[in-house]
């Protein structure tokens, strides 16, 4: 596949033992641990015995698995729900959930593991047992994040949010929501520079949906492009969420193709990373994007 150069564009990351190649994007498969989570109701879950909620790891390897043939190059596992209105969970809480999924991937499957974690403990115990990217959507805000992360090698996705996820809706308010998004992660590239964790490190994404309201959402799709001025690879994440949902008029289950025309405007813009729910789909549309911009 011919490549989409672009002086903005890093030509390859490091994640672990993985090099991921981003002279064309690539797609990062959304596998949640969590029992409560947004869009795929908790699909993970296995009653213990004692009637609580666990992660069941086999059923995670296995969605993990179908995500890798179906092209994704990087899984991202979760176990905090980050979805508006969502309760915090503890520390060793979110340890349990992600931790035996990431070692069980790492261990078995050749693909490189992204944790959407904000936690720092979480972020050093993800990296010893296999996670090659931290995908944190505090941008390593919280207490211990940047140093957690500072001596290893891993990569870092800082993303944009304004407000915490129980208030965020609340919260959105701003000038030029451009603007303010391109100063926040400015600001955190220089505070990461400044911890130690160098630039070749840093992916950046504009957190659609996260203190945000329609408006803000749109107009910074519409406007993406400007975030190159950073430098750095962006990723996005759109799939499933409300600003489709709201223009659709569609429930959760039913926001793929307005997701996909959201992506490939994305990708227009020069979306790097597509974090996604539907891989095989997205990947399929990255391919018909890539057909019609080759010379
Ligand atoms: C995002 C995320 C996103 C990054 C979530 C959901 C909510 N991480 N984690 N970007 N969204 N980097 O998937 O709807 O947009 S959780």
């Amino acid at each position: 596949m011919q490549r989409l150069d672009s002086p903005h564009r890093a030509t390859s990351l490091r994640l672990g033992k993985h090099y991921i190649d981003l002279s064309t994007p690539r797609v990062m498969g959304i596998l949640n641990a969590t029992p409560d989570s947004f869009s795929d109701g908790g699909r993970l879950q296995s009653v213990t015995q004692t009637g609580g909620f666990r992660v069941s790891v086999d059923r995670a390897l296995q969605l993990a698995e179908i995500m890798l043939g179906q092209g994704a190059s990087i899984i991202d596992v979760g176990g905090e729900s980050t979805r508006p209105g969502a309760l915090p969970v503890s520390e060793q809480e979110e340890m349990e959930r992600v931790l035996p999924v990431i070692e069980a991937i790492a261990t078995r499957l050749d693909i490189a593991i992204s944790v959407d974690t904000s936690s720092a403990g979480v972020m050093q115990h993800a990296i010893a047992v296999g996670a090659g990217l931290i995908n944190d959507v505090r941008a390593l805000g919280r207490q211990g994040a940047m140093e957690a992360v500072a001596p290893s090698t891993t990569v870092v996705c800082l993303m944009h949010m304004r407000g915490q996820p129980l208030n965020m809706q609340e919260q959105a308010e701003y000038g030029s929501v451009v603007d303010e998004v391109l100063a926040f992660l400015e600001q955190r590239i220089v505070a990461c520079e400044k911890a130690g964790i160098e630039r070749g490190r840093l992916l950046v994404d504009p957190g659609f949906g996260f203190g945000k309201t329609l408006t803000h959402n749109y107009e910074l799709l519409r406007h993406l492009e400007r975030l190159q001025v950073l430098g750095l690879p962006i990723l996005v994440g759109l799939s499933r969420k409300s600003m489709i949902g709201n223009v659709t008029g569609k429930g959760v289950e039913q926001r793929l193709a307005g997701g996909l025309a959201a992506t490939v405007h994305a990708l227009l813009k020069g979306a790097a990373i597509i974090r996604t729910h539907d891989v095989a789909e997205t990947v399929d549309a990255i391919k018909v994007h890539c057909a019609v911009m080759r010379d």
